[in-house]
This record gives C-alpha cells, sequence and structure tokens, in this order.
C-alpha cells in the first residue's frame, strides 16, 4: 500500500497543478459519453472540494453502493475508517445516447463521498475500488484537493463593473444530500491570487429542492474594478475565471447572432464569414424548394393550387435541428428586433455581425432580418395575399441542406401565418423606411395585401382549433388555437407604421378579446404582448387612454414578476415557481427575461428593473447547479451536442457556436424510447420521480430535443437580450455611486 501511494505522490505533483484542466477534462468526458462510450470502464473522479469528491462510471458497472470496506480510501498514506467518511451517497443519470438510429442510453452512476475533514492543500487520497463493483478487478483513483471546484458556480461571461454580482457555492450528494459548506468566508482573487475582495457567504437555501444543494451566496457587488477574477472559497476551491468588464456580453452577442447567418438557406456558408467547420456549399437545392401539399387547394383557404404545383420559396433561415421553416415561428425575430431598437438603437451596428452585408451602410442586424423576409415573402401568395404556413419535408431532414433530396412541401395558408406576416412585414417596412425606401415600401404594401386578405377570407383554423397535420406528415404542427392574438399584433403594427384609423379601430375592438400573459415570450402562437408594445410605442393622440395604460401594465406585470421571481429563486432565475413546469428553456433561456425588464426600464426608469435585467443572464451563463453555459461555444464549459444537423453535419462535427440549448426539463414529454430511458434512468430511489433534483435533470445529447433543440426566434431573443446589456447602452448608464444608491 505504502509503496503504491509513494509511486503515486510523484505522479500527483504533476497532476496537482494541472487540475484545473483536469476537472474540465473530466466534465467534457461526461457529455462526450454520448460520442464514445461507457464501454471502456471509463471511470472519472471529479473532486468537488477537498473533503467531497465524485467517482462517475457505467451504471452497469459501477454498481449501486457502498459501504467503507468496498471503497477503500487512503489519504496521506494512512487507510480512512468509517470514522473518517461522513457519508456516502450515489445518484444515477443518462448522460447520452450511443448510435442515432437506434440510440443505446448511456447510464451513468455517481458515488459522491464526504470526508470528515478536508484534506491539506498538497495531500492526496487513492481510491480502491474493489472487484465487489462488478469492474473485474480493483481499479485505483486520485483524489486532491482541486484547484477549481464546480461547487462555486458563477456567470462565466463575467460582469459589468457596475451590476451587483453573484457567486453561488454548493453541492450535491446523492442520496448523502446537499455537500455540507464548512465555512462562512470567501475571497475574490486575481490571475496572480492576489486577494481583490473578501465577503461573507450567506445561506440563500438549505437543503434546495431545485439543485439538491445547501446554496450560499458570495455578494461581490463591491468589486468594479476592471480585470480577471475568480471566487475562492478555502477548503473547496476557486470558481471558473471570469472578467469584470465594461462589455461582457460583446463577443456573446456576435456569437449568438450569427447563428441566423449560418442558418440561412439558398446560400453557401463561406469565409470570410463562417467559423471555421462551418462552411457549406449551399442550401436546399432551388429546384426542391418549393411544391404545394395535396391539402392546399382544397383547404378552406386555397384557391385550387394544384399538388406537385412550384411555387418557389427562398432565403429565410432554418427554423431548429431540421430545416423546415414556418411564417409564425419566425415572426417573433421582428419582434424582438424591433423592441431592441425601439430600446437602444445604438445597440445594433453596421458591421457587428460579421456577414456578407456588413459595410453596406445598413445595421447587420436587418440585413439579417431581410434575407428572412426576402423568404416570408416568397410565403405569400401573389394572387391573393394569404400567406402559406410552412415549408418542409415530408420527414425530417438528414444531413446538410444540399443533400436534402426530397422536394419541400408548402402547406396550407392560414389565419395565423398571414396575421404573423403581415405584422412582421409591417416592421419590416417600419424599420428599413428611411435605409431602404423601396424595400420598405414592398414591405408596407405586402403587409396591408395580407391584411387584406384575412378581412375577406374566414378564419382557418377556426378559433379554438388547431392546425393538424395530414397522415404521413412529420413537421412541426406548432398548435395554436387562436389567430386573433396574431391580428392584434398586425393590427398594432399597421397602425404604427400607417396611421390608419382601420387598424386602430381593430386593436381597440378586440383588445379585451385577448388574452394577455404578460410573463410569457412572445412565440409562434403567443403574439399579444408584441401587440401591446407596438401599440404603446406607437405616439399618436388617437390612442385611448385607458387602452395605453392597459398596455402599460402589462409591460410593467410582466417585468415586476420576473423580478419577483429572481429575488425568490436560489439561483436568481426569472421562472415560475413551480418546478415542474422547468423546460423549453425556461431555466436555461433566463437571459431573454432581459427584454422585459429592459422594457420596463425605459417605461419607468426604475433601477430596479436595470439592476435586475443586469442579473437575468446569469444562470444561462454558469451561475447554474451544473455550472455549464446552456449556450454552445460560450463560456467555460457548454453543451456540445445540441440537436442541430448542421452542427453534427459541420467538417468536424462540432457543435456551431451560439446556440442556446433548452437545458434543464423537469418532466420530458416521453413518447420517445430516448426520453423515456432518460427519465427512467434518474435514481436511485427517485420515486416520486420529482426527487431528483430538477436543475440537473439535464444531458447534453441532440436525441433529446426537449433538451438540446435551438430555434432562431430564441437566437434572436437571446442575442437582442445581450445587445442590450452593451457598454455604452441605456442599461450599462450605472456607476458604482449609482449601484449603491438604488441597493
Ligand atoms: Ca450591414
Ligand atoms: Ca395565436
Amino acid at each position: 500500500m505504502k509503496r503504491t501511494l509513494a509511486l503515486c505522490a510523484a505522479l500527483l505533483m504533476a497532476i496537482g497543478s494541472a487540475y484545473g484542466a483536469a476537472d474540465v477534462a473530466a466534465r467534457s468526458r461526461a457529455s462526450e459519453y454520448g460520442a464514445t462510450s461507457l464501454a471502456a470502464n471509463g471511470l472519472v473522479l471529479q473532486p468537488l472540494s477537498g473533503y467531497a469528491f465524485t467517482i462517475a462510471g457505467p451504471a452497469e458497472t459501477l454498481r449501486s453502493c457502498c459501504s467503507v470496506e468496498q471503497l477503500r480510501i487512503a489519504c496521506a498514506g494512512a487507510e480512512l475508517t468509517a470514522a473518517d467518511i461522513s457519508a456516502i451517497g450515489e445518484d444515477a443519470q443518462v448522460v447520452g445516447f450511443r448510435g442515432w438510429r437506434t440510440p443505446v442510453p448511456l447510464a451513468e452512476r455517481r458515488i459522491h463521498v464526504l470526508l470528515a475533514s478536508p484534506l491539506e492543500a498538497a495531500a492526496s487520497c487513492l481510491v480502491q475500488l474493489e472487484p465487489a463493483f462488478n469492474l473485474g478487478r480493483r481499479q485505483t483513483l486520485v483524489f486532491a484537493p482541486p484547484q477549481r471546484s464546480l461547487a462555486i458556480q458563477v456567470n462565466q461571461l463575467g460582469f459589468h463593473p457596475g451590476q451587483r454580482k453573484y457567486a453561488y457555492v454548493g453541492a450535491w450528494l446523492g442520496t448523502a444530500g446537499p455537500m455540507p459548506i464548512r465555512t462562512t468566508r470567501f475571497d475574490v482573487v486575481g490571475p496572480d491570487d492576489q486577494v481583490a475582495y473578501e465577503g461573507t457567504l450567506i445561506l440563500r437555501s438549505r437543503a434546495d429542492p431545485w439543485s439538491g444543494n445547501d446554496v450560499w451566496e458570495a455578494d461581490f457587488s463591491a468589486l468594479q474594478r476592471p480585470g480577471q477574477y475568480r471566487v475562492r472559497v478555502a477548503g473547496i476551491g476557486s470558481s471558473d475565471s471570469f472578467p469584470i468588464v465594461a462589455d461582457p456580453y460583446r463577443e456573446a452577442y456576435q456569437t449568438v447572432m450569427r447563428v441566423l447567418y449560418h442558418s440561412r438557406n439558398s446560400t453557401a456558408i463561406e469565409s470570410p464569414w463562417a467559423w471555421p467547420g462551418h462552411e457549406r456549399k449551399g442550401g436546399i437545392r432551388p429546384e426542391l424548394d418549393g411544391t404545394f401539399d395535396p391539402r392546399v387547394g382544397t383547404s378552406p383557404l386555397g384557391r385550387g393550387e394544384r399538388p406537385d404545383d412550384r411555387h418557389p420559396v427562398a432565403r429565410g433561415w432554418f427554423d431548429a435541428g431540421d430545416y423546415g421553416q414556418y411564417v409564425p415561428n419566425a415572426a417573433p425575430l421582428w419582434f424582438v428586433v424591433s423592441l431592441g431598437m425601439d430600446l437602444d438603437p445604438g445597440a445594433f451596428a453596421d458591421g457587428d455581425l460579421g456577414i456578407p452585408e456588413s459595410g453596406n451602410g445598413v445595421p447587420d442586424v436587418l440585413d439579417e432580418l431581410d434575407w428572412g423576409f426576402e423568404w416570408a415573402r416568397s410565403m405569400q401568395d401573389p394572387h391573393d395575399g394569404g400567406v402559406y404556413f410552412r415549408i418542409a419535408s415530408l420527414r425530417w431532414d438528414d444531413g446538410l441542406p444540399s443533400s436534402v433530396f426530397l422536394p419541400r412541401l408548402i402547406a396550407e395558408k392560414t389565419t395565423h401565418a398571414t396575421a404573423s406576416f403581415a405584422a412582421l412585414a409591417a416592421i419590416h417596412a417600419r424599420l428599413l423606411e428611411s435605409l431602404r425606401p423601396e424595400r420598405a415600401q414592398q414591405a408596407a404594401a405586402a403587409a396591408e395585401q395580407a391584411w387584406a386578405f384575412l378581412a375577406s377570407h374566414p378564419a382557418w383554423p377556426e378559433e379554438g382549433a388547431r392546425y393538424r397535420n395530414r397522415p404521413g406528415v412529420s413537421a412541426g404542427e406548432y398548435s395554436d388555437t387562436s389567430s386573433l392574438d396574431n391580428r392584434l399584433w398586425a393590427a398594432a403594427e399597421l397602425f404604427r407604421l400607417t396611421r390608419r384609423e382601420e387598424y386602430l379601430d381593430f386593436y381597440e375592438q378586440n383588445f379585451s378579446r385577448v388574452p394577455l400573459d404578460p410573463t410569457g415570450e412572445v412565440s409562434y402562437s403567443q403574439q399579444a404582448m408584441a401587440a401591446v408594445w407596438a401599440y404603446l410605442s406607437t405616439d399618436d393622440d388617437r390612442r385611448a387612454p385607458a387602452l395605453v395604460e392597459s398596455a402599460r401594465r402589462a409591460v410593467l406585470a410582466g417585468a415586476d414578476w420576473r423580478v419577483r421571481q429572481m429575488e425568490a429563486h436560489p439561483f436568481r432565475a426569472p421562472i415560475h415557481p413551480d418546478r415542474a413546469l422547468v423546460g423549453w428553456g425556461s431555466f436555461g433561456h433566463s437571459a431573454r427575461a432581459v427584454l422585459s425588464l429592459a422594457a420596463a426600464y425605459r417605461l419607468t426608469g426604475d433601477g430596479r428593473y436595470r439592476l435586475a435585467a443586469w442579473d437575468a443572464p446569469a444562470p444561462q451563463f454558469g451561475a447554474n447547479p451544473l455550472a455549464l453555459s446552456f449556450v454552445t461555444g460560450l463560456g467555460v464549459r457548454s453543451p456540445r451536442y445540441p440537436l442541430s444537423k448542421l452542427s453534427q453535419y459541420s467538417r468536424d462535427g462540432n457543435a456551431l457556436p451560439g446556440l442556446p440549448v433548452n437545458g434543464p426539463f423537469a418532466r420530458l414529454p416521453t413518447p420517445w424510447p430516448t426520453t423515456r430511458a432518460v427519465v427512467d434512468g434518474y435514481g436511485p430511489a427517485a420515486e416520486p420521480a420529482d426527487g431528483y433534483p430538477v436543475l440537473r435533470r439535464y444531458t447534453d445529447a441532440r436525441h433529446l430535443p426537449p433538451m438540446s433543440e435551438p430555434t432562431i426566434s430564441e437566437v434572436a431573443r437571446i442575442g437582442v437580450a445581450l445587445a442590450l446589456l452593451r457598454d455604452a447602452g441605456p442599461l450599462a448608464a450605472a456607476t458604482g455611486t449609482r449601484l449603491q444608491a438604488q441597493q
């Protein structure tokens, strides 16, 4: 035993100094299971602190655990007894899948060991897993106190000097519960370990059901000097390194919004604009884009279009993991860019995205919208102004766009798509009015033609009903049981553009018929809050003062709700307090709350909204129990397997940077074997099913759309949110003095 230890001591000198890198390697290896395999008995030892560590390995070989005898641990040469070990816990989770066509779930078991007393910084332990573990032979792992610990979670993109700054300290040991935090002191250190700030940890939530952790908060808001820092806790380790810098989201804004360029149809994606490895030779072949689905001509809004007739469709962006393109789903992009322009026109510049249109005198974000508008216009029927709902393949696409070989089918016109189109075209006309007047006129005419179609045709699908695919079609249906909100938005935007009374009348006569949910996002189905913002932003004396006040109250109610949730949530997430509702990005897309908060700040000047807006992105970028950024390529560690064909089939198979994955999901829908396997894999003793902490229910695998599929509307929401947190923007007007005054 001692001889082995002496041998390993030398080894450890090398390993110890590289531990910061090693824990990242261990972490990324865990997410590589989907691509490689657990079959090699690849056990990973991940230190959580100086007194706790996790052994992770394939569930079929690493047996359920455990006694001290099975787990022989010798620290600094002395074998530990039961008295030296405070607790041993375990948990299990599906961490990925092997194979694509018939995916095999890869279940990982983790054994968590809590020592009674911490190791000295230079010490180490040898952990011997006996054959009883089903490993076939004795395995030896080395534990040393980590330099960087995932038990300290922080926004990995950093902080503006004037904003509030928090890190969170805590970890979960499975069945052994929260890892106890044995100190109440923390400091913040620079690259040379020089202490820049010292503070006291405050308990925010004990045995927190969201994370399983005891959540301790490290508040270092008072530290405002720009630099590169880590939060350090004695006995635990340090956080990831992060900057305090005037413009922490400059690069992130560009990276996220450039997803739109990479998602363009009908063009080669190439150097110098493409990310290396993400070049591709073209979009869908023009002759395939598109033909009418057999149902179009005979649908209630059809005019006898013949099956298989060609109707050329071009440009736009692929909506999500597949290559379908949907008008109501794209419409929120115009809302968020328009909102961003209302709140801070200076946040968007020509040249800021590095796209082919950089340098043409038009803000790049508007160039990008114009690529989308060209497509949306091609989805409008020039004969009557009605708008086809979507263009998509019969079955989910595979491979790159240029390898799609079946004609893409244009689906029926719907009232929902036509109204969403009228709204987006009206916005397009307004945004381009001074920059490209001819284009603006074209967009305005298209918007009004769509509106005229709505006025002269019955609603379809009828109010209360939703669009259903015909048998054999697997493209998205995007359930929306009302088009009235879509129409309300179109009316408000057309009024804002034209100031014509008929649009004002429609809005004012129908406002009370449309349910408002200020806490939700403007989406493919819920567009009432977009209508409200358009009405509120139209400076016109003819508006009814009571409806202006209603609109204002709705915007503020949305922001107030978010502020309240952030104050209550252990990780300051702007989300509903019911944990069962976590999903589809509600936690993973926390930055989107900036849009609501910035709008409220504009209306009131109340600094609470501005401070909350700066807090909002943190859970998305690492201040979460997994210490993981939920946007590919951003932060210290981020997902590698988004559901994105453009990623999967890129030159090296690497994730396209800037994709916001949905992240944790409380109750996965289980019509698929993959999601079923994940739900069944939480354990042990995960019954009732909610016993496994909600914010740990995330698997980085493209097989799980509810966790891993990004969409273009989410890209735009996050991108514009980050654009508003710019150095010179209104939200950044904070100085240290003002921050103090407003707390
Ligand atoms: Ca430009
Ligand atoms: Ca709707």
